[in-house]
């Protein structure tokens, strides 16, 4: 496997930052996970655009235009032969001194990793997830955005280490008011009479790409859609759930917290938005 790093490409065995990269030190950093279908790059314009206003949340200045950014990426694909898969693109703080201080990383550190990712078992792609709510709560957006795809994912690590505590393989974070935020690494939707509702993105979760795409899929297929808060008590009295993310796709949920969601089937609802999902990845994206 070849990595982008900084310029070049090396092996990945070859492919090192240092210790003294805050990235590492502080989680001082930015990231995006991508996926590529049949050589085409999903959406790639708003990954980088979103890389772009989290650099920009945390004061990194990219040094790099996205369309440079765009170009790293692709030739990373190509270098790795890779025309199916899942692109990770990080910026760090770069290389510091022993203390926060930011300023005293004068160049960033870019790397891109192309290769593979499953999040969940095939099998539940099919017979939906029983997932949990969790008691740590999605961080506070006055204390760090959770809009920033930032290095420090510790939040989301603690959920998800409580979901697996209770048997389950993803969680729900509340946000601090105690409605629902999002999951450790996707975005929520419910179906309730016929209706699609997801949380705002204002209520404490990451602008999702693929929750985005899930907005053009229900104009496209003339489903009401709203935003609004969720409590869990909607979550168990949905009549479909289903949850979006790059990593994750659309994956159907039909339970949470012990409660069966609707038939305790994935819908028919969640079935028609993966399936326009799947034709879009196919027939939108950037040719590498
Ligand atoms: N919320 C959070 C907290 C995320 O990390 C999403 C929503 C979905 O956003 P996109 O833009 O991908 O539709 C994410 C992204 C993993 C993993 O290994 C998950 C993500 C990113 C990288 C790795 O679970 N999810």
């Amino acid at each position: 496997m070849k990595i982008f790093l900084d310029g070049k490409f090396v092996d990945a065995a070859e492919a090192r930052i240092s210790v003294f990269d805050h990235g590492l030190l502080y989680g001082d950093g930015v990231f995006e996970g991508i996926r590529i279908y049949q050589g085409n790059i999903f959406r790639l314009d708003e990954h980088l655009e979103r890389l772009e206003q989290s650099a920009k949340a945390i004061l990194l200045s990219l040094p790099w235009s996205r369309a440079e950014i765009a170009g790293f990426t692709c030739e990373t694909c190509r270098q790795n032969g890779l025309a199916d898969g899942y692109i990770r693109l990080v910026v760090t703080r770069g290389v510091g001194d022993l203390g926060l201080s930011p300023w005293l990383c004068p160049v960033p550190s870019i790397f891109i990793i192309a290769s593979k990712i499953a999040l969940y078992p095939a099998e539940h792609y099919t017979t939906g997830l029983a997932i949990v709510t969790v008691p740590t709560r999605r961080i506070n957006p006055a204390a760090l955005p959770p809009t920033v795809k930032s290095l420090n994912y510790l939040n989301n690590i603690m959920a998800k280490i409580e979901a697996r505590q209770f048997g389950a393989l993803e969680a729900i974070m509340l946000n601090d008011q105690g409605y629902v935020a999002e999951c450790t690494g996707d975005n929520i939707f419910i179906v309730y009479k016929g209706e699609l509702i997801t949380p705002a993105a204002s209520q404490g979760a990451l602008r999702g790409i693929t929750r985005s795409a899930i907005l053009d899929i229900a104009q496209e297929l003339g489903l009401p859609l709203r935003q609004a808060d969720l409590t869990r008590y909607d979550v168990w009295n949905a009549d479909e759930c289903f949850l979006t993310g790059t990593a994750a796709e659309v994956i159907p949920v039909v339970k949470l917290d012990g409660r069966e969601i609707g038939t305790g089937r994935p819908g028919e609802i969640t079935a028609r938005v993966l399936a326009s999902f799947r034709r879009r990845v196919l027939t939108e994206g950037t040719r590498i």
